[in-house]
């Protein structure tokens, strides 16, 4: 497909394709060298891999331009077409290079071009850092949900926020995480593109002041403190196999003078310099805390900054073809990723009253028809709720209009409940108390026509439990989008060799149709394809295997079952759980030296966020139990190799998009664990299955879904349910009693408070000990037993081959739904109202005419 419409530029009757368009290798190789020569200037002589990387970088970026001008062209600025405009604080869109060369299905021409410069393909993708702009689950989901978009045709732009430093880069000292700062744009970013002439103007601070104007009319007008300029960096985002380039436009932080020259000259060069590191700062860092709320000024600013940027960008581009506002939902399909961006509901409210001086009526009913929100967590620790002081500071005017939104809406919500006072508190968008707070879930959920959680449980949960009063006034609104990935990153970039396997049989169509994997059900007792699996599970094992030897100096066996879990450090996901599991095969080992077991490979990685000591001290504990358990001689099998191990433990440093690349073709045991009813949906738990691993989990988020897919019997089922859950903790949960009761765990906690693993340090680990023992708000100790037998459960399959082997293609083969082109097509249909829109290129126009 895209052989045949070869790219052409506008000047296409002169030149059919010039260096910036040619897809055959000569081409694309005399543009190659040239960009290595007049971008980077260097010669072959001087390049570095990361120079050849730049060249061939700039090189396929030039080939998608012509199809990203043209999506926006006839998108964006075509009048009846309507656009998904995705807002969210955090993107984890992964290295780019190794994606856009498949998407295009330019993979196997770089590979010739490349050669000729000494390095091979391989070698510089590595070179690429990743923009690690977000935290975990909910920016992957963002920039799966892009991938998606555009693959499907759907004209969409992603907002968001073009942070300095993303996520920071974790280094494991003497076993403990050290942040480092990610300085991603050290090199320059070949894949972005700045337009200063669409530069935004956001104001902070301040007071407001009302008005009658000439026509009698009340108004209100907002004198701010200051003005900060956003500048958007604009990355094309292009599908699979589609035309369709959709934008991620990401708006950077500037000060609106460079400095304030009067002040200046008066020689006051402290305050001169101050306005322009207040603005600069507010897209300086990322917040890197995942389900948790910390209500920091800056991370407000940030919010409303990028918020203010995209709706401005938004009602600029409505107003090149309309000037009806009424029109406005039916050009705009606005979501909101978790409340982060919940602020634009007051300032959509207040662009339309204040600056385009609508009613409020119809400025509310415009608000609400536009605005979809999706709900990420259950956590109560990570919702947020502004204090008053703060937010009336920074937003002087929003806190009016959240005060009036709020009035006429509990208005409404009295004269239903005359007499329930409490109702009224319970929805009420300001939490009373000493220190009053904006409730932003409860913004988002009057603000929006739409509501979604993202599992079936998860959703179910929202319904009943966390905004049960919303649903009882408005049923209507809410609906479950369970969340899927993308399989093209996920499998055919990921995983080649299982890509190209799975198409040897079925044909390409399962990449964007990910339901047609069905067809591999046919090959379960098909020998041949069996080992071929089980061959590319086996090369993908080797793979990490090195890593691991590279990064952390640890022999692995890849003969030994991989037992993975990867994801942010939570107390709630339980990686403790899974290490008290550890411990127990470590002393079951130990007891019995001669027992034969399956050996194991236990592999964590994650980060924990900077200012969660608990989670810092969970990394610490793993890379403890590890150098115990890796040299001791006892675990080893003695007189052999050093991989030969029957239990290794491995923590890997720096989780990200690369990692997870590396990580998840090589699974043979997918670890999700969370305490019931606390994951909203997970996401990892579907890149692992549609690699072929077989998940250990308890029935919360998507997990459910799955083993529904999967089938009961290819699932490894354990631990109490979201009910059982809330039941024993509303009779009164004693940890101590599990502790006094099962043997085995007790050595395990134990071991950990007497310093076993801690060189006699009986502090180190205490926090953690005293937490378990008198709280476990988790339910660690209640899960145990059933864990530890589901875990033999787990080995004992795995002892046969050929049933484990069946079990992780029926795993693969049934994970279709999970793709997010279907997750997305959920969204466009009940709640953007959105279709498909092909792009349309000069040459296919002149075919069809
Ligand atoms: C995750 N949330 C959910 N939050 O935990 C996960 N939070 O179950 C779900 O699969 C995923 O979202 C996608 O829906 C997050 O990742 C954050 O990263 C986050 C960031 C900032 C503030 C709060």
């Amino acid at each position: 497909h895209w052989k045949k419409h070869i790219c052409r530029t506008e000047h296409a009757a002169i030149q059919v394709e010039d260096d910036r368009t040619g897809m055959d290798v000569e081409t694309l190789k005399r543009a190659f060298f040239d960009n290595l020569y007049y971008i980077q200037a260097k010669d072959k002589g001087w390049a570095t891999a990361h120079d050849y990387y730049m060249a061939l970088a700039y090189t396929v970026r030039d080939r998608l331009l012509h199809r990203w001008l043209k999506t926006v062209e006839q998108t964006y600025f075509k009048k009846d077409v309507k656009v998904v405009c995705y807002l969210s604080a955090e993107y984890l869109i992964g290295r780019q290079l190794g994606k856009n060369l498949t998407n295009i299905g330019l993979h196997d021409v770089a590979r010739q071009v490349v050669q000729e410069s000494g390095y091979d393909l391989y070698d510089l993708m590595e070179q690429e850092d990743e923009p690690g702009l977000g935290n975990g689950g909910l920016g992957r989901l963002a920039a799966c949900f892009l991938d998606s978009l555009s693959t499907l045709e759907i004209p969409a732009i992603g907002y968001g926020i073009r942070y300095e430093y993303g996520i920071f880069q974790q280094v494991i000292r003497d076993g403990t995480q050290v942040e480092v700062p990610d300085r991603w744009l050290r090199f320059g970013n070949p894949w972005e593109i700045p337009r200063p002439d669409y530069t935004m103007e956001v104001k902070f601070g301040g007071h407001t002041e009302a008005f009658t104007d000439e026509q009698g009319r009340y108004q209100v007008r907002w004198i701010p403190e200051r003005t900060v300029l956003g500048t958007p960096y604009d990355t094309p985002m292009v599908g699979y196999n589609s035309n369709t380039v959709n934008t991620l436009r990401l708006w950077s932080a500037k000060a609106s003078d460079e400095f304030n020259l009067q002040i200046f000259n008066s020689g006051d060069f402290a305050n001169a310099v101050a306005d322009k590191v207040f603005s600069e700062n507010i897209t300086k860092v990322l917040y890197p805390n995942d389900n948790n709320y910390q209500g920091r000024e800056l991370r407000l600013q940030q919010q409303y900054f990028f918020v203010s940027c995209s709706l401005q960008d938004i009602i600029r581009n409505f107003l090149q073809h309309d000037d009806n506002f009424d029109n406005f939902p039916n050009k705009f399909a606005l979501q909101i990723n978790d409340t982060h961006p919940t602020i634009g509901v007051a300032e959509l409210m207040r662009l339309l009253v204040d600056e385009h001086q609508l009613g409020w009526d119809k400025a509310w009913d415009i608000t609400q028809k536009t605005f979809g929100f999706t709900n990420h967590t259950l956590l109560s620790e990570a919702l947020e709720r502004w204090s008053l002081s703060i937010f009336g500071r920074l937003l002087p005017r929003h806190l009016e209009i959240i005060f009036e939104i709020n009035q006429r809406f509990l208005d409404e919500v009295r004269a239903k409940y005359p007499q329930d006072i409490e109702k009224v508190a319970r929805l009420s968008l300001i939490e009373e108390g000493a220190d009053k707070r904006v409730r932003m879930a409860h913004l988002a959920c009057v603000g929006s026509h739409a509501i979604n959680g993202v599992a079936a449980l998860h959703t179910e949960l929202l319904t009943h439990d966390l905004f049960r009063d919303f649903y009882e006034l408005f049923p209507e609104k809410f609906s479950n989008k369970t969340n899927g990935v993308t399989p093209r990153r996920w499998i055919l970039v990921a995983n080649s060799k299982l890509a190209l396997h799975i198409t040897n049989k079925i044909g390409k169509g399962w990449i964007k149709n990910l339901e047609e994997l069905k067809q591999l059900e046919a090959f379960v007792d098909d020998q041949e394809f069996r080992d071929q699996w089980r061959q590319i599970k086996q090369e993908n094992k080797q793979d990490l295997a090195e890593y691991i030897l590279q990064t952390n100096g640890i022999h692995v066996d890849p003969n030994s079952l991989f037992d993975i879990q990867v994801k942010r450090l939570h107390e709630y996901k339980r990686q403790l759980l899974n290490l008290l599991h550890v411990i127990t095969l470590y002393n079951q080992i130990k007891q019995n030296p001669h027992a034969d077991v399956v050996p194991r490979t236990v592999i964590f990685a994650g980060k924990a966020a900077p200012g969660y000591a608990m989670a810092k001290l969970i990394i610490q504990l793993i890379n403890s139990v590890a150098d115990v358990v890796n040299n001791d001689p006892d675990v080893g099998v003695r007189g052999s190799v050093p991989e030969a191990s029957r239990l290794k433990v491995v923590f890997l440093a720096n989780y990200n998009v690369a990692l997870a690349q590396r990580i998840y073709p090589a699974a043979d045991v997918s670890e999700q664990i969370s305490t019931a009813g606390k994951e909203a949906s997970g996401t990892s738990n579907m890149k692992f299955a549609m690699n072929g691993a077989l998940t250990i989990g308890t029935l919360d988020g998507a997990n459910i879904e799955i083993r529904d897919r999967v089938g009961h019997e290819n699932f490894f089922l354990f631990g109490l349910t979201t009910e059982q859950v809330s039941q024993m903790k509303a009779q009164g949960y004693h940890p101590w009693d599990y502790y006094n009761s099962n043997p085995q765990l007790k050595q395990a906690i134990d071991q950990i408070a007497s310093g076993y693993f801690s060189k006699g340090d009986r502090d180190l680990f205490k926090p953690l000990v005293e937490s378990l023992k008198n709280r476990d708000d988790y339910l660690l100790f209640a899960d145990y037993q059933s864990y530890i037998e589901c875990q033999q459960q787990v080995s004992e399959a795995y002892r046969n081959q050929d049933k484990w082997l069946r079990m992780s293609i029926l795993n693969a083969a049934r994970t279709g739904y999970f793709s997010s082109d279907r997750t997305i097509r959920e969204y466009a249909r009940d709640i953007w109202h959105v279709q498909p829109v092909p792009v349309i290129l000069e040459d296919d126009q002149q075919e069809n005419a």
